[in-house]
C-alpha cells in the first residue's frame, strides 16, 4: 500500500540504529548544561509492566528527549529496586531462591522496558540486590553509625503475623499490613533506627525552594508535623507527669490528666483496686493501631480511671488521672491534659466519661466543643485577654515556678530499618561475645547474604539460621563473634540510587563527588504520588546527611529539584493492579498499533497529573494521526508556504507553553490540529515539515526518525535542533483586497510586490468570480495593509 505506515518496520529500524549509534549513552563528564531525568525505578514483580506503569515512563521520555533536541547533555538512566519481600514470598512459595525470581523478573522488565523505546542509558543500570550496589548501602548505613545516627533500641513495634516481620508506621495502612493486608500487632523488639528526627528542621525548610507539587511539600509538612507547644508539670503523689500542649491558653479549662498506656508512670500511678482494670486496657491496646487510636472526632474514646488525682497547676484543683489509648506513646510527652471544651477527641472522651466540660474561650455561637482561638474567658486573672497574648503569659507564669517550659514537637520519628527478612542487604554489624555492637569493617563489606538458608519466615530473620553466616563471622572476628541477622528496609537501598547512576561501576566508591557535584540535583523526577512521603523524605534526609557531613557538597543537600506525580491509570475506575484482574498489557497494543501510537496515547488520555481511565478505543485516534503523518510526506516539495509557515509558528508557540506546564496531551491536540491544516494543501512547504517533524520526535520518536531520516539521511537525535519560529510577521500579514473600493476580501501579504500579488488574486476562484468580465484598469497597493483593484 503506498504510503502506508508499517510500524514494524519502523520501529526495528529506527530501534537498530539508536543502538548502533548508542544515543541514550550519556558522556557524564562533558561540560555541556546537564539535564538529570529520573524516574523512580520499578521493583521488579513477575508480574511485568502494564500501561499504567508506561504513562510515566512515556512522560519522563519526552521530557529526556526535548532537553535533548534543546541542546542539554541529557541524563536518563534506569534500574531496580529489586531487594524486598515479594520476590521472597514468591520464592518461599516455589521453592526457590529470591535471586533466581528476581533476576527473571529483571529480565522480563528490561524486555518490556526496552519496547517503551525510551532513551535509556543501560550503560548506568543498578540492581539494588546485587553485592556490587548493596556493598555501598551497607557503607552507607556505616557512615549513619559513625556519625551517631544509626542506633539499636528496644521498642514495642508493628509486626505482621503473617509476614513475620516488623513494618514501619508507614507501611501500617488502617491497621493493616500494606503488602498482605493481615492485621498488624505489637511486639517489643531490638531493632536498628536511623535517626532522621535530627534533621527534622531542615528537612522542613528544604521544601521551600523546591519545585514540586504543593500538595506533596504539605504532605510532606504533615509528616514531619512540627508544632511549637510547652511542656507543662504536672503534680501527682508518686512523681511529676509533664504535658505537651499547643493550646495553653485553655489550661483553666482542663479536667482530667491523661496518659498513654504505654506511659511509664500508669502502673505506679494506678491505685491498687484498679491495677486489673487498668492492666487489661493496657493489654488490650496493643492489639490497636496507631491509625485506630486516632480515630477521627465525634467517636467514642475508650479509657479507664487510675484511681489517683493530680493538682491542676493554676487553680489547685483535683483533676482526676486517666489512661486511654486516643493518647499516643510516641508524641509529646505521651500524657495530655484534657480540655473538653476545646478539643474534639477531649470532648467526645469526656461525653464517654462523663467528665465536666468547661468553657474558657468565648464562643460566638455557644456550642461546644470550639476549638479556634479566641479572648479567654472563666480563667481568673488572664480573662479578656486573646488566645496568644494568655499563651505568653501563662508560659511565663509556669516558667517562673518551674512548672513549664517552650517545646517544639515533631510528630516525624526516627526510621526503624530493621527487618527480619532475607531478601535485604545485611546490616553490617558484628556482636562481640558479649553481645556489644561493632560496625563490620570497610574491607569485610559487601557482607555478603548467606545461601544456605531456609526463606521460610519464622519470628528471627532466617540468615540467623544460616551455619555458613555463623562461621564467617567467627572466622573474620573471633570465637563467639557473631553478625546481626537482620536486613536492612529496601527504603535504605533507594535513599541513594540516584548517587550511584552516576558511578554505576565504581568498585572505589559508593558514588563520586565530582560528578555528583556536576550533576545533582535531578532536573525532573518523574513517579506516582504514593511515594510523596515515604521515598522522597529517606532519599532527602541521606542526601542531606551526605552533604552534611561532607561526603558531597553542601550546594547539593537537597537531591530533587523538580518533581512531577504522574496521575494514576485506572480501568472500570480501579487502579490497575494484577490482583484487582484489571490490567491492561501493553503488549498486544503495540503488535498491533505501534510503539508510538501507544506512547501517544499514554500522554493522550488526559492531563499528566491526573488519574486517567484507560479506554482501548482511544488508541485507535492516534494511530490514524500517525498514517496522516506518513501520507504527508510525499506532498512535501521545496516551496515555501507562508500560511503554512504561520501556522506552525502559532503551534510552536502553543506547545511551548504547554511543554512547560507538562500538558503533553494538549500538545498531541496541537499537532493534530497541524497536520490536519497541512492535510488541505496539495503541497507542503518542506522547511516546514522538517521543523514540525523535530517537535514530534519526543512524542513519536520511532515516526519521526523515519521521516527525519527520508529528508535528511542522519538521525534525529544529533543532527537536528528544536526549531525556532519563521517569526516573518510581515510576511505572513493579512492584506486587504478591495474592487473598486469596497472590501471583497483577504489575503497573505507574502511582500511580493504588485504584479505578483495581483496574479495571485486573479488567479483565485473566489476573487475571479468577484471580478466577472470586468478589466483592471489601476492597482493602489499599500504593502501590508491593502489592494485595491480599480476596474473601468
Ligand atoms: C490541650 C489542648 C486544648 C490541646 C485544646 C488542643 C486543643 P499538634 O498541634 O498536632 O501538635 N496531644 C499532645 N500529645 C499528644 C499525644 N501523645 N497523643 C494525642 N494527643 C496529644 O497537637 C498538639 C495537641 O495534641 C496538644 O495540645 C494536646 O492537646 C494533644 F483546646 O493540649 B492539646
Amino acid at each position: 500500500m503506498k504510503g502506508r505506515y508499517n510500524h514494524h518496520e519502523i520501529e526495528k529500524r529506527g530501534a537498530r540504529k539508536w543502538q548502533k549509534a548508542k544515543i541514550a549513552e550519556t558522556n557524564l563528564k562533558a561540560a555541556k548544561d546537564k539535564f538529570y531525568c529520573l524516574d523512580m525505578f520499578p521493583y521488579p514483580s513477575g508480574e511485568g509492566l502494564h500501561v499504567g506503569h508506561w504513562r510515566g515512563y512515556v512522560l519522563s521520555d519526552f521530557y529526556a528527549r526535548y532537553h535533548r533536541l534543546n541542546g542539554k547533555n541529557v541524563l536518563h538512566p534506569m534500574g531496580f529496586d529489586a531487594f524486598g519481600l515479594p520476590a521472597e514470598n514468591a520464592a518461599i512459595k516455589h521453592k526457590a531462591h529470591p535471586k533466581q525470581f528476581t533476576d527473571k523478573a529483571v529480565k522480563l522488565f528490561r524486555g518490556q522496558l526496552d519496547k517503551i523505546g525510551a532513551l535509556y542509558d543501560w550503560s548506568k543500570l543498578i540492581n539494588t540486590s546485587t553485592p556490587e550496589y548493596y556493598r555501598w548501602t551497607q557503607w552507607l548505613f556505616l557512615q549513619l553509625y559513625k556519625h551517631g545516627l544509626a542506633e539499636k533500641r528496644l521498642a514495642a513495634v508493628n509486626w505482621c503475623p503473617k509476614d513475620k516481620t516488623v513494618l514501619a508506621n508507614e507501611q501500617v495502612v488502617n491497621g493493616l499490613c500494606e503488602r498482605c493486608g493481615t492485621k498488624v500487632t505489637k511486639k517489643e523488639l531490638e531493632q536498628w533506627y536511623l535517626k532522621i528526627t535530627e534533621f527534622a528542621d531542615e528537612l522542613l525548610e528544604g521544601l521551600e525552594d523546591l519545585e514540586w507539587p504543593s500538595h506533596v511539600k504539605q504532605l510532606q509538612r504533615n509528616w514531619i508535623g512540627k508544632s511549637e507547644g510547652i511542656e507543662v508539670s504536672f503534680h501527682t503523689p508518686s512523681r511529676p507527669i509533664l504535658v505537651f500542649t499547643t493550646r495553653l491558653d485553655t489550661i483553666f479549662g482542663a479536667t482530667a490528666l491523661v496518659l498513654a498506656p504505654e506511659h511509664k508512670a500508669v502502673l505506679s500511678l494506678t491505685k491498687p483496686e484498679y491495677q486489673a482494670a487498668v492492666g487489661r486496657y493496657v493489654e488490650q491496646t496493643k492489639n490497636r493501631s496507631a491509625i485506630e487510636r486516632q480515630q477521627l472526632a465525634g467517636e467514642a474514646k475508650t479509657g479507664v480511671f487510675t484511681g489517683n488525682y493530680t493538682m491542676h497547676p493554676l487553680t489547685h484543683k483535683e483533676l482526676p488521672i486517666w489512661v486511654a489509648d486516643y493518647v499516643l506513646p510516641d508524641y509529646g510527652t505521651g500524657a495530655i491534659m484534657a480540655v473538653p471544651a476545646h478539643d474534639e477527641r477531649d470532648y467526645s472522651f469526656a461525653k464517654s466519661h462523663s467528665l465536666p466540660i468547661y468553657q474558657v474561650v468565648e464562643i460566638p455561637n455557644g456550642t461546644v466543643p470550639f476549638s479556634d482561638p479566641g479572648v479567654l474567658v472563666n480563667s481568673g486573672e488572664f480573662n479578656g485577654l486573646t488566645s496568644v497574648a494568655a499563651t505568653t503569659k501563662i508560659t511565663a507564669r509556669l516558667e517562673k515556678r518551674g512548672l513549664g517550659r517552650v517545646k517544639t514537637g515533631y510528630r516525624l520519628r526516627d526510621w526503624l530499618v530493621s527487618r527480619q527478612r532475607y531478601w535485604g542487604a545485611p546490616i553490617p554489624i558484628v556482636y562481640d561475645p558479649s553481645g556489644e555492637p561493632h560496625p563490620v569493617k570497610e574491607k569485610d563489606l559487601p557482607l555478603l547474604l548467606p545461601d544456605d538458608v531456609d526463606f521460610r519466615p519464622g519470628g528471627v530473620s532466617p540468615i540467623a539460621r544460616s551455619k555458613e553466616y555463623q562461621k564467617r563471622a567467627e572466622r573474620l572476628y573471633g570465637k563467639g563473634w557473631r553478625f546481626e541477622t537482620d536486613t536492612l528496609d529496601t527504603f535504605v537501598d533507594s535513599s541513594w540510587y540516584y548517587l550511584r547512576y552516576l558511578s554505576p561501576t565504581d568498585k572505589k566508591q559508593a558514588f563520586d563527588r565530582k560528578l555528583v557535584a556536576q550533576w545533582l540535583p535531578v532536573d525532573l523526577y518523574v513517579g506516582g504520588i504514593e511515594h510523596a512521603i515515604l521515598h522522597l523524605l529517606y532519599a532527602r534526609f541521606v542526601c542531606r546527611f551526605l552533604a552534611t557531613y561532607g561526603y558531597i557538597d553542601k550546594a547539593q543537600a537537597e537531591p530533587f529539584g523538580r518533581l512531577f506525580n504522574i496521575g494514576m491509570v485506572t480501568l472500570r475506575g480501579a487502579k490497575m493492579s494484577k490482583s484487582k484482574g484489571n490490567v491492561v498489557a501493553p503488549d498486544d497494543l503495540i503488535e498491533h498499533y505501534g510503539t508510538d501510537a501507544l506512547r501517544g496515547y499514554e500522554l493522550f488520555v488526559g492531563p499528566a497529573a491526573d488519574e486517567a481511565e484507560w479506554t482501548t478505543r482511544g488508541i485507535n485516534g492516534i494511530h490514524r494521526f500517525l498514517i496522516k503523518l506518513v501520507d504527508l510526506q510525499p506532498r512535501v516539495k521545496s516551496v515555501v508556504n507562508y500560511e503554512q509557515r504561520r501556522l506552525f509558528d502559532l503551534y510552536l508557540a502553543n506547545i511551548e507553553t504547554m511543554i512547560g506546564s507538562f500538558r503533553l496531551n494538549t500538545v498531541i491536540s496541537e499537532a493534530m490540529k497541524l497536520a490536519n491544516e497541512l492535510g488541505k494543501a496539495k503541497v507542503v512547504d518542506r522547511e516546514l515539515w522538517r521543523r514540525f517533524v523535530v517537535t514530534l520526535g519526543p512524542l513519536f520518536p520511532f515516526l519521526a526518525e523515519e521521516i527525519w531520516s527520508k529528508e535528511s539521511g542522519r538521525l534525529l537525535l544529533g543532527s537536528a535542533r528544536w526549531p525556532s519560529q519563521f517569526g516573518n510577521k510581515k510576511a505572513t500579514a493579512k492584506l486587504k483586497v478591495l474592487l473598486n473600493q469596497r472590501f471583497i476580501g483577504e489575503i497573505d501579504d507574502p511582500l511580493a510586490g504588485e504584479d505578483k500579488l495581483v496574479r495571485l488574486v486573479t488567479h483565485q476562484t473566489y476573487f475571479k468570480q468577484r471580478l466577472g468580465s470586468r478589466q483592471i484598469e489601476r492597482v493602489i497597493y499599500k504593502p501590508g495593509e491593502l489592494l485595491n483593484l480599480i476596474t473601468g
